[in-house]
């Protein structure tokens, strides 16, 4: 922290604004830790459509036996329990809870008890996923996410989940990043069902919105504590030429419809989608805190006067605007984004949890240079005023980046794919000691 600042209280705590140095105090009872997905770190998921997505070729590899975190879970809690983690966020697989249509697992159950309980026993608050990208084969085969019966079937497994898991866990996430997957499964064609089609993305994100609605009245009627969110991708837009008002234009709408159309539809009870529909979700406000997954910008241009124009494209990362390095991804390193969207959902007058921040990085150093960037832009927001509560990076251990395979490593452990050992990283011990100290 400079000197000659003046020192004002932001979430109850002390602070002072503009940190240009050491010493930024986080609140008291902030959560840290790391988060993860059942189907990137199990190993052995086979009932559903990612896997055969997989073993249909449609992604170069496959993820088999993932970080085995299935069979090494305790061990791996050990590691984050060593590295001062108080809090994790991991998803539950429901094509193994619910292999076929109405028929429950008892084992897949009693396992994801063991890991909350794993959890509990060090003193770590768990953060659950209800729904990370991948669909039971059975339902995939029913339409999935377009099928006007997935509202009914995921409040089923919610109900079942939280009435035997419930107990264990207060801190819920209903979807992971349903527009990044609505994007990449229904326009872009790259993850499954594979579709390129506008109507069937619309019906998906209609369908994932009142899915969640659903999901938390069922999760607040069994855990009336529960805290419910969605964890939110926000995705920073830039216009390609500044310009050029087409350019500036689409990216006001592409960074509406990406980063605050299903938030602002969950906090008012409305789903609008601009000149396309307007309906009111089943009942009101549904999100008690909101979950941030934030990673990079993008640069996006104009491509065209009808609606996927003016949602325009993407002109990638060469721009002569880019302002940070590249990750091993390709995606630009701007912390600065995080900053802007704690600012913007401060507007929503809730806790906010960061669900997710990492970086695919071979060389640790990048790692910690993104890490401690990062935080110093979560740091700046909270002593703005804003409520951020919580802090899991992106992951716990290195895992299947879906499309991408095994290449990036995004883990503060690493994981040696041959022989499973675990490897704590130089950057993993350096969060550890802003954990320890609650400072930065
Ligand atoms: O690995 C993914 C995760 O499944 C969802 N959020 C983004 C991560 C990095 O791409």
């Amino acid at each position: 922290m400079s000197q000659g600042e003046t020192p004002r209280k932001a979430n109850g705590v002390e602070e002072r604004a503009g940190i240009h140095s050491a010493n930024f105090h986080f609140p008291e009872g902030f959560l840290w830790g790391a988060s993860t997905s059942a189907h990137q770190v199990e190993g052995g998921n086979t009932l559903n459509d990612w896997h055969d997505w997989e073993q249909a070729g449609r992604v170069p590899e496959k993820s088999g036996r993932a970080a085995d975190h299935w069979n090494r879970f305790r061990s791996d809690f050990d590691l984050a329990r060593s590295l001062g983690h108080n809090a994790h966020r991991f998803s539950l697989e429901w094509s193994r809870i619910e292999p076929a249509d109405g028929v429950w697992n008892p084992e897949a159950i009693a396992h994801y008890r063991e890991v909350l309980e794993a959890l509990r026993e060090r003193g770590i608050e768990p953060v659950v996923t209800l729904f990370h990208y991948t669909m039971p084969r059975w339902m995939a085969a029913r339409g999935g996410w377009e099928s006007p019966d997935m509202e009914k079937r995921f409040a089923r497994y919610v109900r079942k989940v939280v009435s035997e898991l419930g107990p264990l866990a207060r801190w819920w996430i209903t979807l992971n990043e349903p527009m990044v997957q609505m994007y990449k499964g229904w326009l872009l064609g790259q993850w499954p069902p594979g579709r390129s089609d506008w109507g069937a993305a619309v019906r998906v994100l209609r369908h994932m919105m009142r899915a969640h609605v659903i999901a938390y009245h069922h999760i607040h009627d069994l855990r009336p504590d529960a805290m419910v969110s969605i964890a939110k991708h926000a995705l920073a837009f830039s216009p390609c030429d500044p310009r050029r008002w087409r350019d500036r234009l689409s990216v006001r709408m592409r960074s509406y419809v990406f980063n605050h159309l299903i938030l602002d539809g969950l906090h008012t009870g409305m789903l609008h989608v601009p000149g396309l529909f307007w309906e009111r979700l089943p009942a009101g406000r549904t999100l008690d805190f909101i979950g941030v997954n934030y990673y990079t910008r993008d640069f996006v241009h104009n491509t065209g006067l009808d609606l996927p124009g003016w949602m325009g494209g993407s002109c990638g990362f060469d721009h002569r605007l880019q302002v940070g390095k590249l990750n091993d991804l390709g995606w630009e390193v701007y912390p600065e984004g995080l900053a802007k969207f704690l600012h913007e959902y401060s507007r929503f007058k809730l806790p906010i949890v960061i669900t997710e921040n990492g970086v695919p990085a071979a060389d640790d150093d990048d790692r910690w240079t993104f890490l401690f960037m990062h935080l110093w832009q979560v740091a700046r927001a909270i002593a703005d005023g804003v409520p951020v509560v919580g802090y899991l990076h992106w992951s716990l251990l290195d895992n299947f980046e879906w499309a991408d395979g095994y290449r990036a490593r995004f883990g503060l452990i690493e994981v040696d794919y041959e022989t499973m050992e675990r490897r704590i990283r130089r950057s993993a011990l350096k969060y550890a000691d802003i954990i320890r100290r609650n400072e930065l």
